[in-house]
C-alpha cells in the first residue's frame, strides 16, 4: 500500500498543536550560541535553581519527570543517574555527541545553535551524580561543533559557571570537549569509552555496565546530547510540565529529523507521540508526484514500517507495538519511487564498512549480505538468496557482540516482510538489473 499525503497550504490544527519548540526554541535567535545572548534568553537560570537542590533530590526530580534518553535506547535518565554509585570514588559524566546513525540530525544543529544549553545540562547532571570532570565526545567530522562547544566552555568558565566553586556553592567541574576519530561504532557507549581513553574504538563486554565500570574503569554516566540539553528546560519548567508536553505514555518533546520525500525536510520538535501523518503535514506534504510507501521511525537500525503505520504515534511503546523501535527519531521517508531493495543494499554496505570486526557474525555476515544484495540487484539472484539473507540475519541478531550487528538486520528482515515482491521482481526478471554484474564482480 502507498499513501498520498497532500501538502495542505496550512497543516491541520491537530498537527500544528503537536509542534512544541522547547529544546529548539533558541535556534532561531541570532547569536544564541554566545553567552550574553544565551543569558538574556533565560540561560543558566536552571543551573542556579538546580544547585539549590540536594544531589539526591535532583535525581528524584528527574525520575519524576519521566525523561527518557534521546540517543536511541530511551533509557530513563533519572535512573541512569541513580545507577552511579555514591561511594566516594572519582566518577565521570560522558556526553555521547557522536551522532552517526543514518538519517539522524538533531544533536549537531543543537550544538551549533545552542551549545550553552548542553553545557548547562552537563553542569546540572554532573552535580547530580557528583562528578568533577565531564567529557563531551564529539563526532570526528564535526570540527565546527567541537569548536563551538570549546568556545562555550571557555565563556562559561570565565563567567564562573564552570571551574572551581561554581556560583559559590563549592561544586567544582571541568569539561573536556573531545573530538572522536570518525567511526560509527564509537557511538556505541563502550567503544566510545575506549576511544576516549586513546584506544581503538571497539565495544566492551557488558555487564559490567559503564555505570559501575566506565571511563578508566570508574563509574561513568553516559547520556546523549539531546537527553542532557533538555535537562535545564525540565528543571525550569518542572517535572509535570515536561510530562504534559508529551503524550499519555511518553514525557516531553522529541526532535524528529525528517528526511527524504517531503517538501520541507528538517528538524521538527514535537510532542513525543506525534504521528507520521502529522509530521508530513508539518513538512509541507510529500514531494510532488510521490506517494508514501515506507519509512524508518528512528534511523536505519530500526525496522522500516510501511505506509500502513502512518497514524501510529511515534513514541517508545506504540512504535514497539507496530514492530519497530523509536531509536533516534530519524524519520526517513520513502515513496513509491524508492526501491526498498536498493535502500537496504546501501544500508548494509554502510554496516559492512562500519563493522569494527571484533565478532564474526557482524564482520562476516554484513560482508556477505552485501554480496547477496549485489547478486540480486545485478539480475543474477536466485530464490535461495532470500533464504540466505534470512539465515544471515538469524545468525546476526542476538549473536553479535554489540547493537551494530543487531541493528544491521532491521532493514533486511523488515523489507523482506513488507516488500518481498520487490526482491522477487529482480530475481524473476520483472525489473531491470541495477548494474552490470561483470563490472561489480557479482557471481
Ligand atoms: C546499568 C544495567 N546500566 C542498561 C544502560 C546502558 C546504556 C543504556 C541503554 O544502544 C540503541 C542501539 C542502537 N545497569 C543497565 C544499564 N544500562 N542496563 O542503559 O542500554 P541499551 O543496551 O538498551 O542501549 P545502547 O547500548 O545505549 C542504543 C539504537 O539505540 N540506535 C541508535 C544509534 C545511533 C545513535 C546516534 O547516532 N546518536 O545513538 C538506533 O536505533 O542501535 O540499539 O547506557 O549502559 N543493568
Ligand atoms: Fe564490532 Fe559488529 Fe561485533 Fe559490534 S557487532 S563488536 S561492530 S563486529
Amino acid at each position: 500500500m502507498s499513501v498520498t499525503v497532500p501538502g495542505p497550504r496550512r497543516p491541520r490544527e491537530d498537527a500544528l498543536n503537536k509542534l512544541k519548540p522547547v529544546v529548539t526554541k533558541r535556534w532561531m535567535s541570532p547569536g544564541a550560541w554566545k553567552l550574553d545572548v544565551y543569558e538574556q534568553l533565560d540561560g543558566y537560570k536552571a543551573l542556579r535553581k538546580a544547585l539549590k537542590y540536594s544531589e539526591g533530590d535532583l535525581i528524584s526530580f528527574m525520575k519524576d519527570s519521566g525523561h527518557r534518553g534521546r540517543g536511541g535506547a530511551g533509557f530513563p535518565v533519572g535512573m541512569k543517574w541513580q545507577f552511579v554509585p555514591d561511594d566516594g570514588q572519582e566518577h565521570y559524566l560522558v556526553v555521547n555527541a557522536d551522532e552517526g546513525e543514518p538519517g539522524t540530525c538533531k544533536d549537531l544543529p543543537l550544538m551549533m545553535n545552542d551549545p550553552h544549553s548542553l553545557i548547562e545540562g552537563v553542569i546540572i547532571a554532573s552535580y547530580a551524580i557528583k562528578a568533577s570532570r565531564a567529557f563531551v565526545y564529539v563526532r570526528g567530522e564535526a570540527i565546527h561543533a567541537a569548536r563551538r562547544l570549546r568556545n562555550a566552555v571557555r565563556e562559561a568558565k570565565e563567567a564562573g559557571y564552570l571551574g572551581k566553586d561554581i556560583l559559590g556553592t563549592g561544586f567544582d567541574l571541568e569539561v573536556v570537549i573531545h573530538s572522536g576519530a570518525g567511526a560509527y561504532i564509537c557511538g556505541e557507549e563502550t567503544a566510545l569509552l575506549d576511544s576516549l581513553e586513546g584506544k581503538r574504538g571497539q565495544p566492551r563486554l557488558r555487564p559490567p555496565f559503564p555505570a559501575t565500570h566506565g571511563l578508566y574503569n570508574k563509574p561513568t554516566c553516559i547520556n546523549n546530547v539531546g537527553s542532557i540539553a533538555a535537562v535545564p528546560h525540565i528543571v525550569l519548567g518542572g517535572a509535570q510540565w515536561w510530562k504534559d508536553l508529551g503524550s499519555e505514555n511518553a514525557a516531553g518533546t522529541m526532535i524528529y529529523s525528517l528526511s527524504g520525500r517531503v517538501k520541507r525536510p528538517g528538524q521538527y520538535e514535537c510532542s513525543l507521540g506525534t504521528t507520521l501523518r502529522e509530521l508530513i503535514e508539518l513538512a509541507g506534504g510529500m514531494e510532488e508526484g510521490h506517494e508514501l510507501r515506507y519509512f524508518t521511525p528512528g534511523g536505519s537500525s530500526t525496522p522500516m514500517l510501511s505506509a500502513d503505520s502512518i497514524d501510529v504515534p511515534l513514541d517508545f511503546d506504540n512504535v514497539a507495538k507496530a514492530g519497530s523501535i523509536l531509536g533516534t527519531t530519524a524519520v526517513m521517508i520513502f515513496s513509491d519511487q524508492d526501491c526498498p531493495v536498493v535502500a537496504c543494499w546501501r544500508w548494509i554496505k554502510f554496516y559492512a564498512h562500519e563493522s569494527c570486526g571484533k565478532c564474526t557474525p557482524c564482520r562476516e555476515g554484513n560482508y556477505w549480505m552485501v554480496r547477496v544484495y549485489e547478486r540480486i540487484l545485478s539480475g543474477r539472484g536466485q530464490l535461495s538468496d532470500l533464504k540466505l539473507l534470512e539465515s544471515a540475519c538469524k545468525n546476526l541478531l542476538g549473536r553479535s557482540f554489540c547493537g551494530l550487528g543487531d541493528g544491521a538486520t532491521s532493514c533486511v528482515t523488515s523489507s523482506l516482510k513488507f516488500f518481498r515482491q520487490d526482491y522477487l521482481d529482480y530475481i524473476e526478471g520483472h525489473k531491470p538489473a541495477l548494474f552490470d554484474a561483470e563490472k561489480i564482480g557479482a557471481h
